[in-house]
């Protein structure tokens, strides 16, 4: 029994009406007297340790949201794990609307509609201030049965249990300002047995190819340096393809120059061994492909990941060195393959998800074209520098990181952590105005998210 139901027991008044009205009247009282008539129930903000930064929330409410893409200066692709494809308007948060529903999808553990990316420089193209409502290409990555077309069903449909397997799909549509219509499938990937570990980012490298990501799925094959194991079945693996048909792109790394593509497994594949990865990016720089991946409870990574790159699991998670009982001899190994050990690793694993690196100046020079990394367990914000060779990164003033670039202790963890509270980070992205959009979700809370931006908080005299 609370005060207030103590006291109406006592009261020869015990009646609804006035109980409600008393109970309104302090709750109103409490919120009028703590917060000057703030909103009553706005959330907490998440904080950020550099206060020449400054953070906004874009828009909340959003359900299970996975990932984002720039479609304007001004507007966004939200992918939500059961389904939708929704936009949204970066200065009206209750602007969200669904563009499209894909059917069939399977949203179970980390299954879902997880990836979303579009085939042109959007930054540039702001940049450029070129013509923002052309036809442009939509790439999706998402777990599900059938095909997303009818019509599509019937051409390429040879039996009905072919057509209801569950298989992870990259899908192109085709956005013509307003509606995605046309989808094409490129990659028809396995998405089980494991429920978990589905991978799911796709992106348009600067050599403008199409990178999907795909998980181990729990699988025991020479994917997984396992020797005597099913031969590649496309689990744990980065693809790399051509965006117009899902075909190997040329010089892919398992490919010898002059080989027919059709009888090779890897032939479409960039880099495996992967266990599971949801972010990576590409070095504005240099171009080079970086990402970031789980681990089961010890070593999540951030790797540089050249052409042909093995990342060692299920033998090796975190530094090699870290596994005592393997040797780089133990790996499998494919034409034009190459291991090489994470260029920093978490020894607790904390499910970090996106890496971004910033592709603008706006935060100061001290953030551009440097990294970016979410966490989806604790909702941190990670930041890096990368270092002058930009092949690994810089832990000058950091000799416990520096010394075996694994982040181990509280003091570790809190010199690489920018921000904190945004419950769980999904995707990262550099919007159009060059400033940083960061967007969450949250399993505690039913998948609630929200998007945020976080720009610089140092007032700026306009050049003359
Ligand atoms: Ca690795
Ligand atoms: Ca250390
Ligand atoms: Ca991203």
């Amino acid at each position: 029994m609370n005060w207030i139901d103590h006291y109406f027991k006592n009261s020869i008044s015990n009646r609804l009406p006035l109980k409600f009205f008393l109970v309104t009247s302090i709750v109103v009282a409490i919120i009028c007297t703590n917060n000057n008539l703030m909103p009553a129930f706005s959330q907490e903000l998440p904080v950020l340790e550099d206060p020449s930064l400054k953070l906004d929330l874009v828009a909340d409410g959003l359900q299970s949201p996975t990932s984002m893409a720039f479609l304007t200066d001004n507007s966004i692709l939200i992918t939500h794990k059961e389904g939708t494809i929704s936009k949204l308007e970066l200065d009206n948060p209750t602007s969200l609307q669904p563009i499209l529903e894909l059917n069939n999808v399977n949203s179970k553990n980390e299954r879902g509609l997880l990836g979303i990316a579009i085939g042109k420089d959007i930054i540039g193209d702001s940049k450029n201030n070129t013509n923002q409502s052309e036809e442009f290409d939509v790439f999706v990555f998402v777990t599900a049965t059938g095909t997303q077309s009818d019509e599509q069903m019937q051409e390429t449909s040879t039996s009905a249990s072919s057509s209801n397997e569950l298989r992870n799909k990259v899908y192109k549509y085709t956005w013509d300002g307003e509606s995605l219509s046309n989808p094409t499938i490129l990659l028809d990937l396995p998405a089980g047995p494991g429920t978990n570990h589905q991978g799911g980012k796709v992106k348009i490298g600067p050599d403008n190819q199409l990178y999907a990501i795909v998980g181990e799925l729990q699988r025991e094959g020479q994917l997984q340096n396992i020797h005597d194991g099913p031969t590649p079945d496309d689990s744990g693996v980065i693809f790399r393809v051509d965006p117009s048909d899902g075909s190997p792109s040329v010089n892919n790394p398992f490919v010898q120059v002059g080989e027919n593509t059709d009888s090779n497994l890897l032939s479409k594949y960039y880099a495996y061994g992967i266990r599971n990865s949801f972010g990576m990016d590409f070095d504005p720089v240099t171009g080079k492909l970086w990402n970031a991946e789980n681990g089961q409870d010890l070593y999540d990574e951030i790797n540089l990941v050249e052409p042909g790159f093995n990342s060692g699991w299920k033998l090796v998670m975190g530094p090699i060195s870290g596994s005592p009982t393997v040797t780089e001899d133990d790996l499998v190994t494919f034409h034009g393959s190459n291991y090489a050990d994470p260029l920093l690793s978490w020894e607790q694993s904390r499910g970090v998800t996106d890496l971004e690196f910033l592709k603008s100046g706006n935060l100061g020079q001290k953030y551009q074209n440097n990294i970016f990394v979410g966490d989806i367990t604790r909702g941190n914000l990670f930041f890096f520098e990368v270092n002058e060779n930009r092949n690994g990164l810089q832990f000058d003033n950091n000799p416990d990181i520096a010394d075996d670039l694994v982040v181990s202790t509280e003091d570790e963890i809190s010199s690489i952590t920018l921000g904190s509270g945004f419950k769980g980070i999904t995707d990262i992205e550099t919007g159009p105005d060059g400033d940083l959009y960061i967007l969450t979700y949250s399993r505690a809370d039913g998948g609630q998210g929200a998007l945020y931006r976080i720009s610089s908080s140092v007032e700026t005299t306009p050049a003359s």
